[in-house]
């Protein structure tokens, strides 16, 4: 791999950081919606990988508070690791380690407004677009139940707020109804449908909140953004042995990330198909991502906890979807798009989802019952 002399930029800002050798490969990594990713190669031996990322300022308005969480994290799982953890007796488990900057020692480097980071590579790993079946999907899902068993007893006032809001869904919907508001009445048959869509499950918004204001679920420390390739794999055994994307780190409800999670594993075709009648919510995969995800987290689930999974399960397909459609709406300003009609069809693909989803309620709930009774039969 060789530097290429238009990348000379971002070399000087990747040799800020106290890197272990001389940087011999820079290119651009993942497909996220919101921040730049670049792959950095130091030269070895052995070569060494490293994660360059750009935050996006307009969305994480307190960079350095989205740092902090992500080092309390790792020092906090840390501990956790040094005190030895019976459910990584056979498997490797990682969180990706933040670097410091080499002049100011800052976890951070901003030039020209830009706020950049670096952080390790989780080596001989790789993710996926879409679940490749049923073993990896209950991977997927021990690794967020690992995750969050690994951050169960740190208390989320230790976490900041970096992205007020999110997961919040009738803030979306508030969202919703000042673009609509400020939208030109459009004419087309896709809009309508997402605009009856979202009408027909207003109520609904509030599920999750609602519970959280009466005290049946509690904020703990969440990731956030839990999907599918946001999982790292290890190359030889296929286990799970990272998450990372530890930007929307804070305090939560895990609901929002079983959610995320279960809406990403479960939907076989992506979130980017174009095969709109093709998309449905794959049942096997989901009894498997939640077998996975109880196998590391029953310890600290509560009977609300197992009450609300099936309403996060559908409310948060119907959030992205809200989302998504919402920036279509306010002219693609938040998630990276690549037409005009991106964001529309990625709403589209969200809300099929959840029709599948609320097609399939009662095998959904018999799924979570079947797989608590088995929880508890192991008790
Ligand atoms: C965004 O940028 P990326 O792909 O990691 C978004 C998530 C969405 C996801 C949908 C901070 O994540 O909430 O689920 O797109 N992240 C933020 O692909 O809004
Ligand atoms: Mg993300």
């Amino acid at each position: 791999m060789t530097l290429r002399e238009s990348d000379s930029g971002l070399a000087s800002i990747a040799a800020a950081f106290d890197l272990p050798g001389r940087i011999c490969g820079l290119e651009p990594l993942g497909n996220g919606n919101v921040n730049d990713s670049f792959l950095v190669v130091c030269e070895g031996p052995p070569l060494r990988r490293f994660v360059l990322q750009k935050l996006n300022r307009k969305v994480f308005v307190r960079p350095e508070l989205v740092m902090a969480n992500m080092i309390a994290i790792g020092e906090h799982v840390d501990g956790r690791l040094t005190q030895g953890c019976a459910l990584l007796a056979e498997r490797r488990w990682e969180l990706p380690r933040v670097l410091h900057c080499r002049e100011q020692g800052l976890p951070w480097v901003e030039r020209e407004g830009g706020f950049w980071r670096m952080i390790t590579f989780i080596e001989t790993s790789r993710s996926f677009d879409v679940v490749a079946g049923a073993d990896q999907a209950r991977e997927v899902g021990f690794g967020l139940g690992l995750f969050h068993h690994l951050i169960s007893d740190l208390s989320p006032d230790r976490l900041a707020d970096t992205l007020e809001g999110f997961h919040v869904t009738p803030r979306y919907l508030e969202h919703y109804d000042a673009a609509l508001a400020e939208t030109p009445v459009v004419a087309g048959s896709d809009v309508q449908y997402c605009r009856a869509f979202i009408e027909e499950r207003r109520g609904f918004a509030s599920v999750l909140e609602a519970a959280r204001a009466s005290g049946h679920l509690r904020l703990r420390p969440i990731h956030g953004d839990p999907k599918v390739n946001n999982v790292m794999m290890d190359v030889a055994s296929g286990q799970a042995v990272a998450l990372v994307d530890l930007d929307t780190v804070k305090p939560g409800l895990i609901h929002y990330d079983i959610g995320d999670c279960l809406r990403s594993c479960c939907n076989p075709l992506g979130e980017e198909t174009r095969d709109l009648q093709a998309v449905h919510f794959d049942l096997d995969l989901c009894r498997e991502v939640l077998g996975g995800y109880l196998a590391a987290a029953s310890g600290f689930l509560t009977d609300a906890d197992y009450e609300h999974l099936y309403a996060a399960i559908r409310l948060i397909s119907f959030e992205l979807g809200l989302r998504f459609f919402t920036d279509h709406l306010a002219g693609n300003v938040y998630f990276r798009t690549e037409h005009p009609d991106h964001n529309l069809q990625r709403a589209q693909v969200q809300f099929r989802l959840t029709e599948s989803i609320e097609a399939q309620e009662h095998q959904i709930h018999a799924v979570i019952n079947e797989l608590r009774s088995a929880v508890a039969g192991r008790c």
